[in-house]
């Protein structure tokens, strides 16, 4: 096991939850905002920073990765949307299984085409069961993946999803309600899918204040992701980061 799975393994053992905050290339391309951005998650005691986003269209994805782990001093773990977006720079890739979907790409296409980029890089591969939850509108990955989001009101689908990939041997479960999704994934589907693997469990999408934060981490949650809430007001992180960690 590679060191930035341990360590969600370890959190999830002794009930700590984790806070990653979510870098988005093309939303900092202007340098000194994602500087900004990642010294305020750092000083906030974020635990980690994910770097990705599902529709990219910044060139310089290699150079904003390398900027963000020369000044963080947490594991940059790369999110990415497509198998363009590797960086030999971070700690580890999320290795995305979107188990939601019934998109063969998502499942096993792209896998194919990152996996000896991945290899050769010698970076941490995680392998992830993405599961898309709707959160109220389409979202950009909902469009970009070309797949249908699980009901939102339907934790008893998220959990034998979550139990499907537990068994395939997949390592941790990432619902996701997409970036700047209205709603979050609700406590009762956290909860249900707590009770039915022992994976940890991240949770993305639409995560805004900190009385949710703390709902969604009694429900479950091992790690929130958030971005859009920090990209609107970048101090934002510090309240969350308290929540997320009391
Ligand atoms: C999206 O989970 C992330 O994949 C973060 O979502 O931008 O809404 O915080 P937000």
């Amino acid at each position: 096991m590679g060191p930035v799975l341990q360590q969600l393994e370890d959190a999830k053992v002794r009930g700590r939850k984790f806070l990653a905050v979510l870098i988005d290339p093309d939303f900092g391309q202007a340098e000194t905002r994602l500087e900004k951005t990642v010294q305020n998650a750092c000083m906030a005691k974020a635990d980690l920073l994910f770097v990705g986003g599902s529709l990219l269209t910044s060139a310089s994805f290699d150079h904003c990765v390398k900027r963000v782990k020369e000044i963080a001093d947490r594991p940059v773990v790369l999110f990415p949307g497509s198998p363009a977006q590797m960086s030999k720079h971070a700690d580890a890739v999320l290795f995305l299984s979107l188990i939601s979907g019934r998109n063969p790409e998502l499942l096993i296409g792209h896998h194919v085409t990152a996996a000896p980029t991945i290899k050769a890089m010698g970076i941490e591969a995680i392998p992830t069961g993405y599961m898309l939850v709707d959160g109220g509108r389409p979202t950009t990955v909902s469009y970009v993946s070309q797949t249908l989001p699980l009901p939102h009101d339907k934790p008893g689908i998220a959990a034998a999803t979550a139990i499907a990939g537990e068994l395939l041997g997949l390592r941790t479960i990432y619902m996701d309600t997409g970036s700047g999704a209205q709603r979050t994934v609700s406590p009762a589907m956290i909860s249900a899918v707590r009770k039915s693997v022992g994976l940890p469990i991240i949770i993305g999408g639409g995560i805004r204040d900190s009385v949710t934060a703390s709902a969604l981490c009694e429900a479950g949650a091992d790690v929130l992701v958030i971005g859009t809430a920090f990209e609107e007001d970048p101090e934002h992180i510090f309240a969350m980061s308290e929540a997320v960690h009391r």
